[in-house]
């Protein structure tokens, strides 16, 4: 139904597959729905095949669609990120009045929205970058919503977006981020532990695979199996589907007949640049990242193949094939839980750095449907922060310390396993490597800082003292205090 007369709550910009699938969930909840699109065509298609589902008002005119909302006006914008939101931006807060409200949900860099609301603040507007996960089906039946920006623009929006976030046991799967970026921020972080997540299903499908021989059809069932347990998620459901699917050209498996080539522009990328700026070391989103480079790198691959790069010797699986299959299960869940870990950690340094003030019971709690990373898992991860909200790091948690009893040595024999049969497990063995590290009592650190004073006179500090020294070391090598 389309009503011209009528003023409408909620407006949405760009009209492609996400922006069409949040305006008719915002319509199917009961919302009136002002959409606009750049070229008309989207606007149209849109009220023919769904202007039954509800209330929509379209124009054709960013200043119709301006003029259609009620006061104080919201208008989403789901365009292309990068120049059309910047573009679509500056022609609403043209139309707009003051207290109105533009929203951003396109997937932006978190710095890109700092900047953004500040601009449209100073032209007496409302500017909320808010990061909407779920994909196209999550926009039309419930995705999760990150929404950063003034605590006043929640205010006014946070009933809107209710109606159509996502909902576990009676609670939304949106809330107020934090200010300015951190919606932005938050739902890139999540997509790093994204890719951190389907890599390291990647990997146990590898080992499977390859080390134990096994078809995906038979791969398809173990995952189905493991998806009632601890590792309960959307993307190990997923998992079983894409395995078990036949390519409906030639019937062999699917995964077969795709190209082992994946890209990594956007989020995931964005995540392990901003692990390096803040210094957390966020090593399965990045390891993450690198392997889909690595992938991606066809030239270097094929020429390696052909060389016959040297293999060294490579053994065959040595134990029982069941035993495996646990095994590698509980090392997926290890490496899973130190990149969600670390994405806690980059969250919380993002916080600080930015004066956000992010509760990652929130996240825990938001992230538990709507969105791609969606698990039981999320469960256990918000009642760690409810027990305490100050833990040092996810994997210090009383449960998840437990939960490590019963991991390490499977994960530790995984790892091992995966070296011998020659077969790649980057996030399974840097996880490993990292986890190692934070227990470790001494670490090469203190070689490096003495290699440092060596060659730079960059000084040190030492165990037993407090202070800074330098050794000389082209003289009569004497120590000397520096401050
Ligand atoms: P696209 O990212 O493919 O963008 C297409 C839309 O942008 C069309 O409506 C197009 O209008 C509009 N547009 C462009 Br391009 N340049 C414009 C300009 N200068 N002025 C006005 N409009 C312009 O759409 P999408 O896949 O629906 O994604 C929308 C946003 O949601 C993106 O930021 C994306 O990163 C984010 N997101 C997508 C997903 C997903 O699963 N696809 C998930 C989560 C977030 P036109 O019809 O006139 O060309």
């Amino acid at each position: 139904m389309t009503d011209k007369n009528e003023l409408a709550q909620i407006g949405v910009v760009g009209l492609a597959v996400m922006g069409s699938n949040l305006a008719r969930n915002f319509a199917r909840n009961g919302n009136t729905v002002a959409v606009y699109n750049r070229s008309p065509e989207k606007t149209h298609a849109l009220i023919k095949a769904h202007g039954e589902e509800g209330n929509f008002v379209p124009s054709e005119t960013i200043e119709d669609f301006v003029a259609s909302l009620e006061r104080p006006r919201k208008a989403i914008i789901m365009v292309k990120a990068g120049k059309a939101t910047d573009a679509v931006i500056d022609q609403l807060a043209e139309a707009m009045d003051e207290g109105d409200i533009i929203i951003d949900g396109g997937n932006a860099l978190f710095t890109d929205t700092i900047r953004r609301e500040k601009d449209v603040a100073a032209r007496g507007k409302h500017f909320v970058g808010a990061g909407i996960s779920g994909g196209e089906e999550g926009a039309l039946n419930g995705p999760a919503i990150m929404p950063g920006g003034p605590k006043e623009s929640w205010e006014t929006l946070g009933p809107i977006l209710e109606s159509i976030a996502a909902n576990v046991d009676g609670t939304p799967c949106v809330t107020h981020i934090g200010p300015d970026g951190a919606g932005h921020f938050v739902k890139m972080v999540h997509n790093g532990i994204e890719y951190a997540d389907m890599q390291v299903i990647g990997e146990a499908y590898q080992l499977l695979r390859y080390g134990a021989g096994m078809e995906p059809a038979e791969i398809a069932e173990v995952f189905r199996e493991w998806n009632s347990g601890d590792l309960d998620s959307y993307l190990i459901e997923i998992t079983a589907e894409v395995l078990a699917q036949k390519d409906p050209e030639t019937g062999a498996p699917l995964v077969d007949v795709i190209v082992d080539a994946a890209g990594q522009k956007g989020t995931g990328r964005w995540t392990a640049i901003n692990g390096l700026e803040l210094g957390v070391p966020i090593t399965g989103i990045a390891e993450s990242v690198f392997a889909r480079a690595l992938s991606s790198s066809t030239a270097q691959r094929s020429a390696a193949q052909e060389g016959q790069l040297p293999a060294g010797t490579i053994k065959a699986l040595d134990v029982d094939k069941a035993e495996f299959i646990e095994e590698v299960r509980r090392a997926l869940y290890a490496a899973k839980l130190i990149a969600y870990s670390q994405g806690f950690d980059e969250i919380k340094a993002g916080s600080e750095e930015f004066g956000w003030d992010v509760d990652p019971r929130d996240l825990a709690t938001i992230w538990r449907g709507g969105c791609i990373i969606r698990a039981k898992f999320l469960d256990r991860i918000r009642a760690a922060y409810d027990n305490n909200a100050d833990l040092p790091a996810l994997i210090l948690d009383p449960y998840f310390k437990g939960e490590l009893e019963d991991l390490i040595d499977p994960w530790r024999r995984v790892v091992v396993a995966a070296t011998q049969l020659g077969l790649p497990a980057p996030v399974f063995a840097s996880s490993l490597s990292y986890y190692d590290s934070l227990r470790a009592e001494r670490l090469p650190a203190a070689l490096i800082q003495g290699q440092r004073d060596f060659f730079g006179a960059h000084t040190f500090k030492r165990t037993d003292k407090p202070g800074t020294f330098h050794i000389e070391w082209s003289g009569d090598r004497s120590l000397t205090q520096t401050d």
